[in-house]
């Protein structure tokens, strides 16, 4: 009987389960191939059966992957949205063409716009802290953006004050805030039509005496105009310069497609 139940190491370790085999050649070679084919199956079902970590962390992969996908695909068509919706038929539109005259002195043209994205915003240089807060915001955005997109945006101010803010006045102002700044200003009329034309609120009185202090409403708004010059979207106090710059990129790398 010794020699019956004599068992190696291996089948030790599994001797629980193996039925009690009497000892012939035959049958220990049985229990061998059945012990090893086990051990494989084993083996095998550990590495690539349905559920092993591998599999499961592939599916996890796959689900993320997908879900991204979707969510950007979604994000992007509802920019696409936004960006069609400005130029619909049918819409009152937002920006046209301007000719006025920047900071240096120089013509410039909403032609000088064109094949670039553009962020125009709309103040004065008195304006008290409305102005000079959105004007460090739109440095701190076009920062961001300049960064990762080097000369895709203009940065524009037109002045709603053209009375007050001559080219001299514009560039010493700007210089403030950021060298790249382009600042417009023109005659009353231009100004008038160009807030006209880009909705922005115009109060300015016409007939100021010279030296006469006042204050000019004006919305707080960056809009977003693509390289043809059309409105794309606008954007308000309730975007962080970070977020702001964010919704430019994506734009400038919609267009990029
Ligand atoms: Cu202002």
């Amino acid at each position: 009987m010794p020699a019956l139940v004599a068992p190696t190491a291996r089948s030790a370790r599994s001797a629980s389960s193996q039925p009690a085999f009497s000892y012939s050649s035959a049958g220990r070679h049985q229990q061998r191939r059945y012990k090893g084919k086990t051990v494989e199956e084993a083996r095998s079902r550990y590495r690539t059966g349905p559920f092993s970590w591998k599999a499961g962390v592939l599916f996890v992969l796959a689900g993320c992957g997908l879900m991204w996908y979707f969510e950007s695909e979604k994000k992007r068509m509802q920019r696409q949205r936004i960006a069609e919706a400005s130029k619909g038929v049918g819409k009152p539109k937002v920006g046209g063409y301007f000719n006025l005259v920047d900071h240096e002195d120089r013509p410039f043209s909403s032609a000088n716009l064109k094949g670039r994205y553009s962020l125009v915003y709309f103040g004065f240089t008195h304006c008290p802290d409305i102005c000079p807060e959105e004007l460090d915001k739109m440095a701190q955005m076009f920062d961001i953006v300049e960064a990762q997109a080097p000369g895709a945006v203009t940065p524009v101010f037109i002045t709603c004050d053209p009375a007050r803010d001559d080219p001299k006045v514009l560039k010493s102002y700007l210089a403030e805030f950021h060298s790249k700044f382009i600042g417009l200003t023109g005659t009353y009329d231009e100004i008038k039509n160009v807030c006209k034309a880009y909705r922005v609120y115009f109060s300015t009185p016409k007939d100021v005496k010279p030296g006469q202090d006042y204050l000019v409403d004006h919305s707080i708004y960056f809009y977003l105009m693509d390289p043809e010059g059309d409105f794309v979207e606008a954007l308000g106090r309730q975007h962080s310069p970070q977020q702001a710059a964010s919704v430019i990129l994506e734009h400038v790398k919609d267009s990029n497609k």
